[in-house]
């Protein structure tokens, strides 16, 4: 088979070598692949006071292609707005910009594109006001 291989034109031989690496590659990378999920977040253990601007801080599993992630706030009455995001000091972690908000229950809607590729979407829900986030999904 090696002699095989090396009596083929160089042409041959490099596409049969794409053609190999190209079929090998995606299952090598099959046990990398991570799509973006939550790990942690500063909501469970800072609760977001009512009238004043807070940073929110979210911590992924793997790298988020912050340009190609949205995350919108939900207010009651299912009323969606953009906020802003950038990343954080460490890898996989999103800052989000949260404008001051007045008590009631909200969410985070979470579109989050990992640096795989893929879109996940999760929903992060909180309470502003009675000092305690719910932190729960
Ligand atoms: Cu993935």
């Amino acid at each position: 088979m090696p002699l095989f291989f090396a009596s083929l034109p160089r042409a041959v031989r490099c596409g049969l070598l794409g053609a190999a690496l190209g079929l090998l590659l995606p299952v090598a990378w099959l046990p990398a692949h991570a799509h973006a999920v939550i790990t942690e977040d500063s909501l469970a253990r800072e609760p977001v006071h009512p009238d004043k601007p807070t940073q929110v801080r979210l911590q992924f599993n793997t790298g988020v292609e912050i340009k190609l992630s949205r995350v919108s706030l939900v207010s009651k009455g299912d009323v969606e707005q953009a906020v802003v995001i950038k990343a954080g000091a460490r890898p996989g972690q999103v800052l989000v910009s949260l404008p001051a908000l007045v008590e009631g229950d909200y969410a985070l809607r979470c579109q989050v594109f990992a640096a795989d590729g893929h879109l996940t979407q999760e929903i992060r829900r909180f309470r502003v006001g009675t000092g305690t986030a719910t932190g729960v999904k």
